[in-house]
């Protein structure tokens, strides 16, 4: 039995590399030559020189990420090194600093090298245009992940890989609306943004006031960006604590995990307990967040999946082999609270 299925095995790999030598394989065959097996990670900062095209490569994926504000993004640079070395992909890639031009530059030398694919994490969701039509007019097809973009013409990329960060305020808010059920009077809600006109921000925050617009309890009563980062975090809460007592909040709405302990330590240095005087509820899902679950001091965190590593490389290699791909992949995601918190802690790859 065993010799047989493995027989068959043999069989069917063999009718596929049939298929694939006669070029029968792929929708859109010539466009360019698939990957070749390379056991070299490929992550290459020189993206100056130029690619020799006439040398059989494996694909060559120029990355524009955004920057390395918070925990969720070292996390997401990690996995897509990781992929690309898995997959055998060359890797370019290019940190902005939360810089948009930095990020045009990057993608005008990939162009500029002749990359294969490009992929964009967008720091900020507006203009966008132009630097995607140079990318069109070179046919270098652009995958966008993490954070998305607003363009009026969507043939300007191929896919957006990434949460779907609405749901995710829409979640948060939810929570809220529970663990407040036995507050009387009005709720005041402090507000910690991400970085400004960047999607998730945009989008927690919708989400989170789509589930209270109906209910005048629950009010927000200070916002203010942090930037995603634990500094900027801190010392947004502390402006908020600044205010008097009165109007100190009882609920935290953290963009991301990072702002929540920045938050914290505010919080702290008032003598107030996090988690019980200020219900704390952030986004992202990092262990360090869950550590914070666990001794009490955040109360529920949105998950934010930042391993999109496999996904990117996948698509990567769809593309090059002329298939059609969604115009949109969601990463499934979840919410944890303190009771689980424990048990989970051990499961956090980030
Ligand atoms: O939530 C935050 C990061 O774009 C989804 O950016 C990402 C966000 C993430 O800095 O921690």
């Amino acid at each position: 039995m065993r010799v047989r299925g493995i027989k068959w095995m043999t069989i069917t790999w063999c009718l596929f590399l049939v298929l694939l030598v006669s070029g029968c394989y792929g929708e859109n065959r010539e466009s360019k030559p698939p990957a070749t097996a390379t056991d070299e990670v490929s992550v290459v900062t020189d993206y100056e020189t130029p690619v020799n095209p006439k040398v059989t490569k494996p694909i060559v994926l120029g990355f524009s990420q955004l920057g390395s504000e918070s925990t969720w993004r070292e996390a997401n640079t990690a996995s897509i090194k990781e992929a690309a070395k898995e997959a055998n992909i060359t890797l370019i890639m290019t940190n902005a600093d939360q810089d948009q031009h930095k990020q045009f530059e990057a993608i005008r030398s990939f162009i500029r090298r002749g990359v294969d694919i490009i992929a964009i994490a967008p720091v900020v969701q507006t203009g966008w245009e132009e630097i995607l039509q140079e990318a069109k007019a070179a046919d270098i097809p652009v995958i966008i992940i993490d954070r998305s973009l607003n363009v009026s013409d969507s043939s300007l990329y191929v896919t957006f890989i990434g949460s779907n960060f609405y749901e995710e305020g829409v979640k948060a808010s939810k929570y809220m609306i529970d663990r407040m059920r036995h507050h009387t009077g009005t709720i005041r809600i402090a507000e910690l943004q991400g970085t400004v006109s960047s999607t998730p921000s945009i989008n927690r925050g919708l989400g989170f006031r789509k589930m209270i617009e109906s209910n005048p309890r629950f009010q927000i009563t200070q916002s203010k960006p942090g930037n995603f980062t634990q500094s900027g975090g801190k010392e947004a809460m502390r402006e908020f604590l600044q205010e008097p007592r009165s109007q100190w909040p009882q609920v935290l709405f953290a963009h991301n995990d990072d702002m929540a302990i920045g938050a914290i330590e505010a919080i702290q240095e008032v003598g107030l307990k996090p988690g019980s005087d200020i219900i704390i509820i952030s986004v992202d899902g990092t262990r360090r967040a869950f550590e914070q679950m666990v001794q009490g001091h955040i109360n529920a965190v949105v998950e934010c999946n930042p391993l999109l590593g496999p996904l990117v490389m996948q698509a990567a290699k769809e593309i090059m082999s002329g298939r059609t791909l969604p115009k949109r992949m969601i990463t499934p995601e979840d919410i944890f609270t303190q009771e689980l918190a424990d048990r989970e802690l051990a499961n956090r790859k980030y």
